[in-house]
């Protein structure tokens, strides 16, 4: 019995923890910064909430960043849209699913330690309220149109040209 112990041990905690993340899924998480050069950038997914009970994104953090943070976009005066911390994070409700694209609510990354590139793939931690901690890799996508963006609300047609 003793040497069964350690693996048995081991396999509760796995169980735990699938147990407790299983109500929610990430699909298509990909992350994107303006250039080789960049400071800050963003990431994006959809964050499906396959459980009874709503949820709610309330954190994040990743080591590719000085700071994470949780961002949307609003309009300002001026009406260009700009982008504002949201303290309260993003709910997902029970059966539906909160949508991180471009344009709209974003995981930020301000003062990025490593540069984004092409193919490169970091892990980013996400809390939620109910459902605890979820580590994902997230992959680096330059290239990437975003099939959800419909122009309304990306900085390069709403900002005024200069
Ligand atoms: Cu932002």
């Amino acid at each position: 019995m003793r040497i069964r112990t350690p693996a048995l041990a081991a396999l509760s905690t796995l169980s735990l923890a699938t147990a407790a993340l299983a109500d929610i899924e990430v699909r298509d998480a990909y992350a994107r910064s303006s250039g080789p050069s960049a400071m800050a950038g963003a990431a994006f997914m959809t964050l499906v909430n396959t459980g009874d009970d709503d949820d709610r994104l309330i954190d994040v953090r990743s080591g590719v960043a000085k700071r994470a943070e949780l961002h949307t976009h609003i309009a300002g005066d001026d009406g260009v849209m700009k982008m504002r911390r949201v303290g309260d994070g993003f709910a997902v409700p029970a059966g539906g699913e909160h949508n991180l694209a471009r344009g709209g609510d974003h995981v930020m990354f301000m003062g990025l330690t490593t540069a984004f590139e092409q193919g490169m793939t970091f892990p980013v931690t996400l809390v939620f309220e109910k459902a605890g901690e979820m580590t994902i890799d997230v992959p680096v996508d330059l290239e990437r149109q975003d099939p959800m963006d419909h122009g309304a609300m990306d900085h390069s047609k709403t900002a005024p040209s200069h």
